[in-house]
């Protein structure tokens, strides 16, 4: 068995070199052109002089060079830093000192971003443009052979919101993505015949390690588009070209909302996918009228990829995450004594298994913290496990708003606002919202009338990125706080 994604992508490319791989606007790629531009950013790379271990931001949209640099940092054993596109100062500063990437490849419109941040980052020598700059650093092809056997190693640095509002850099091995991927693709009977439709972005795990690290490694195919849109999905998914779809929950709201306009309805898929946030029963039922499909649901989290999935054969159960992917584990447990529970009864999730990072990068009080002495990984994450073996989550031990799959932690939204001049203070949290799921929401005392809603919106989408922007502010006399002084956030709901 292949112990990389890139092992796997490489004998799918030996099996079958002129199969379709990517499509992507109007561009084929098969699997030996995604190979050969792979080869391209390696051999550029090493003689370059990135050593293995070193460390590369990709700060990108989704294209095919997303997945060509990808790979050839792997060739040449580099460690991939993923970038949301929607960072700002805030994020790429803290991002891309912490990771202490040598390397950026970017796009043209977000070098204005990293360009105001780049005073502070030494260890960056260089930001690579796609075009012309990407061109002209790729004709150094120097001969080289790919690094192969490599699952010990550190592969990808995932960074997570954190609770003390700073990002962690989840450590992903190769052996990691490599063994998640071969669980999930035999329980979804992932196969070389199968056309994924791809619109979810790559610097995210969903997108990523699961879209297209499912494609590559099967010998399948991918239609990659730049962004999710209702309607040119719905467009798509008429064509019948597809066996499966995955998607975070907004874009199957949204999809629902596109069908009450389209007299057609899309022919079944093999397989429609729902994760990253809870998708509610009421989707689950509708999407199930009306496209006559029941979507399976799957949880996971940057720091263990996917952990849990509703039957492919069987029963897809609405409002639960289903159960363990095999080879992999999960219990329930007292949140206080840590102490496994039965079913039924409420507690935080662990999961356990070769899927599971292996700690904060240069954290590691934060990684002990999150390990229990036998190696469970405490998710936060809040819920129970029926009789029968599904999981359902409830709840989250971590503060955390997630808003159209994207997660927000207060605490980080709160210390920008801090800075927001006329702000005396605020309080972050998430409320109901039909769209996003959950949307975010603020309460400030503010020191100077003068402070408006705008002022407030503008400071946030300068600093951060525009999705952590609160939707809603109240301005307030005093936050309420208990006799501790802790501010009671139900009580702001
Ligand atoms: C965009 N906006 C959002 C938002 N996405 N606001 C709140 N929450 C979001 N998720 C804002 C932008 O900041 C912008 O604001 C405005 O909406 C328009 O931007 P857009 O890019 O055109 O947005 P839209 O197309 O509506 O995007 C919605 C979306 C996108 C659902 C398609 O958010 C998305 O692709 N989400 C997927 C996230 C994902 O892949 N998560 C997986 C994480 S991995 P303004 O004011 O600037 O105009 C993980 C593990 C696991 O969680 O289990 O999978
Ligand atoms: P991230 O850190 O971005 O990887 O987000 C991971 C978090 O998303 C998990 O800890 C869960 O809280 C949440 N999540 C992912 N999938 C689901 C799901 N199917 N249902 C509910 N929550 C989910």
């Amino acid at each position: 068995m292949a112990d990389s994604i890139l092992e796997a992508f490489l004998n799918n490319c030996e099996k079958s070199p002129n199969k379709l791989c990517l499509s992507f606007e109007n561009q084929s790629l098969s699997y030996t052109d995604l190979a050969n531009r792979a080869h391209r950013f390696g051999a550029a790379l090493q003689e370059w002089g990135l050593e293995e271990g070193e460390r590369v931001a990709l700060f990108l949209e989704n294209s095919p060079d997303f997945l060509a640099a990808y790979l050839g940092i792997f060739m040449v054993g580099g460690v991939v830093a993923l970038v949301n596109t929607a960072y700002k100062q805030v994020e790429l500063r803290h991002i891309l000192r912490d990771s202490g990437a040598r390397l950026c490849f970017t796009e043209q419109e977000r070098l204005s971003e990293l360009e105001r941040v780049q005073p502070d980052l030494p260890e960056l020598e260089k930001i690579i443009t796609l075009g012309s700059a990407l061109e002209e650093f790729l004709t150094n092809e120097g001969s080289f052979t790919p690094r192969l056997r490599q699952g010990e190693e550190l592969a990808v640095l995932a960074y997570t919101s954190g609770t003390t509002g700073r990002s962690k850099g989840a450590m992903l091995l190769h052996r990691n993505l490599i063994s998640n991927i071969e669980s999930l693709r035999q329980t979804w009977g992932w196969t070389e015949n199968d056309h994924l439709l791809l619109t979810l972005p790559l610097f995210h795990a969903h997108g990523l390690m699961v879209g297209a690290h499912g494609t590559l490694t099967s010998g399948a195919s991918a239609e990659l588009k730049r962004h999710f849109n209702a309607t040119e999905v719905y467009d798509s998914l008429l064509t019948g070209q597809f066996s499966m779809f995955f998607g975070v929950p907004t874009m199957y709201t949204r999809l629902l909302l596109e069908s009450v306009q389209r007299a057609e309805k899309p022919l079944p898929l093999r397989l429609y996918v729902s994760g990253s946030a809870p998708l509610s029963a009421q989707t689950f039922e509708e999407f199930k009228q009306v496209f006559g499909q029941a979507i399976l649901e799957r949880y996971g989290m940057t720091e263990t990829i996917m952990n849990m999935t509703n039957p492919y054969e069987g029963e897809r159960r609405p409002g639960t995450v289903g159960l363990p992917f095999p080879g992999q584990e999960a219990r329930v447990v007292d949140v206080k004594t840590r102490q496994p529970l039965l079913p039924g009864t409420d507690g935080e999730i662990e999961v356990r298994g070769s899927h599971v990072f292996k700690g904060y990068w240069n954290l590691p009080e934060a990684t002990a913290e999150s390990f229990s002495a036998d190696g469970w990984f405490r998710t936060g994450d809040l819920g129970q496990m029926s009789e029968d073996g599904y999981y359902t989550i409830n709840g989250r031990a971590k503060e955390l708003i997630i808003t159209g799959g994207y997660n927000v932690y207060p605490r980080e939204v709160e210390e920008v606002l801090h800075n927001c001049p006329g702000v005396a203070e605020v309080a972050v949290y998430g409320l109901p919202d039909a769209d996003m799921g959950e949307k975010v929401a603020a309460a400030i005392v503010r020191n100077d009338v003068s402070l408006s809603e705008e002022i407030v919106i503008a400071f946030c989408k300068d600093n951060l990125a525009s999705y952590k922007k609160p939707r809603q502010i109240a301005f307030v006399e005093a936050l309420p706080r208990n006799a501790m002084g802790k501010i009671q956030k139900h009580l702001l709901r």
